[in-house]
């Protein structure tokens, strides 16, 4: 695998992104990695997942692939895009995954950190939702994953700003479940991950199930979902769309004009 590393012990599952020189971008070929190593801890039955970044990183991930978005007036975070993909896959997964993060997490990384499970992070660990920044018009399901993990006021202050959140205050806010000194990150999670494993998997596995459809039960009319849509599209097919992506791989400021 040239962009996870995939490692099973003792019914825990731990899935490490070892992609820095994209800063583990979230690319087709990473998150191929990741959903395959998720499919087979689902064959084997595992009761836990760690996703992480290498021991030590500045940034569990960038996010998106900017370079795999479209530019072409598609929508850039469609039904079967690679981020779209992998956040069902983790929180349709039939055990509890833990995010343990160091470093960094922007964008689309974040709101798949906020699909896990469970949060546990180092000092060193910041938050930023970034589609203001480039933007990206963020898709419906993708805004119900933050909503369940993130109150309504700090949502809209990380969307309005796109500025990261450091990992105290994230802890504060409850977006993460502990935040520990990075000398302890490996060993707490590892026994939280045992503690979770040791308990009913059956019963733990339907508790998911369960929270997933209650907190994801939101009735939408046709009408309002198409609306959704066209507000989207507005975005995506807008110059600031092409201008955020332009920016981000010409290494230069970006320079919105609302049109
Ligand atoms: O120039 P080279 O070839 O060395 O590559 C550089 C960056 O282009 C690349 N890279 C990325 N490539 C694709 N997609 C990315 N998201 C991405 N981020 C980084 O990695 C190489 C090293 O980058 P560099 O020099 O900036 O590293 P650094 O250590 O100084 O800074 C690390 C970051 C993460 C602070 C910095 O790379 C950064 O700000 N990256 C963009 C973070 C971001 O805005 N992500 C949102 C992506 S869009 C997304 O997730 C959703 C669609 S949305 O926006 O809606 O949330």
């Amino acid at each position: 695998m040239a962009y996870v590393i995939s490692e099973l012990r003792n019914s825990i599952g731990t899935i490490t992104f070892d992609h820095y020189k994209t800063r583990n971008a979230f690319g087709e070929g990473l998150i191929g990695e990741l959903v395959d190593a998720l499919h087979g801890f689902r064959q084997r039955k595992v009761r836990v997942v760690i996703l992480r970044a290498e021991p030590g990183a500045r940034v569990w991930s960038a996010g998106h692939d900017v370079k795999e978005l479209p530019l072409s007036g598609r929508d850039p975070l469609a039904y079967d895009d690679p981020l779209r993909m992998v956040v069902r896959e983790v929180v349709q997964f039939p055990a509890p995954i833990i995010a343990m993060i160091e470093g960094g997490v922007w964008g689309g990384a974040c709101e798949l950190a906020l699909a896990c499970d469970l949060r546990i992070a180092s000092e060193s660990a910041t938050f930023a939702i970034t589609p203001a920044k480039l933007g990206v018009p963020y898709n419906a399901t993708g805004i119900l994953t933050c909503m369940t993990a993130v109150s309504l006021a700090t949502l809209k202050e990380m969307f309005y700003t796109a500025k990261p959140i450091g990992a105290r205050r994230a802890e504060v806010l409850g977006m993460v479940n502990r935040v520990l000194p990075a000398e302890e990150l490996e060993d707490f999670t590892l026994n939280m991950a045992n503690d979770i494993a040791r308990n009913a998997p059956l019963s733990i596995q339907v508790i998911k199930e369960q929270l997933r459809i209650l907190a994801g039960a939101q009735t939408l009319s046709p009408e309002t979902f198409e609306r959704i849509q066209g507000l989207r599209r507005k975005v995506y097919d807008s110059e600031d769309y092409k201008e955020g992506i332009s920016a981000f791989l010409d290494k230069r400021k970006y320079e919105f004009k609302g049109k």
